[in-house]
């Protein structure tokens, strides 16, 4: 996989637990490319490459990332694990597994006990594309042409939607 823009530096670093998390991932990608927010994509696996996690995380900050997107399945430690390692706010995405439909994923990502926050997003498609949206309001704060392209891709899809079913 390689990173979807060359160029600025990433602001958003989108990482999963696996490749086989990429199908669903890959939206939050086209989704930031779309929007022209600089990103990066990374497999770090919370309990295979524990260690590819711990220095992603903590160098995530000094590298000038400013929102990590995290997802993964099954018991899907990777946002939280994440989280714990930097300050920079954490979107995770339940990847919908095969055994359990993304419930796992969903539960294990979602319930974090007080103190180490994960902003927790749909299961599948639906979490991913809506990291990339909620990243890019959170950067948009402060980078007012990223605000309008924001605001012109809410105003497309609103006139995207037909009045009638068919
Ligand atoms: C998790 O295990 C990954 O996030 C992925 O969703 C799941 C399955 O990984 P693979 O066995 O397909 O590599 O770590």
């Amino acid at each position: 996989m390689s990173d979807a823009m060359k160029g600025p530096a990433p602001l958003v670093g989108i990482i999963m637990g696996s490749r086989s998390d990429w199908e669903t991932m890959r939206h939050a990608a086209e989704m930031l490319e779309g929007l022209e927010v600089p990103h990066e994509c990374r497999v770090v696996s919370a309990h295979r490459t524990p260690h590819r996690m711990v220095d992603y995380a903590e160098a995530a900050l000094g590298r000038g990332l400013k929102v990590i997107i995290a997802g993964a399945g099954g018991a899907a430690h990777l946002p939280g694990m994440t989280a714990s390692l930097t300050r920079l706010p954490v979107l995770g995405v339940p990847v919908e597994s095969h055994a359990l439909k993304g419930q796992d994923s969903l539960l294990s990502i979602v319930q974090m006990p007080a103190g180490i926050p994960v902003g927790t997003l749909a299961i599948g498609r639906a979490g991913a594309v809506n990291a990339a949206l909620l990243a890019a309001s959170i950067l948009a704060l402060s980078d007012p042409a990223l605000a309008g392209r924001l605001e012109a891709h809410r105003r497309a899809q609103t006139e995207g939607v037909a009045e009638t079913p068919a």
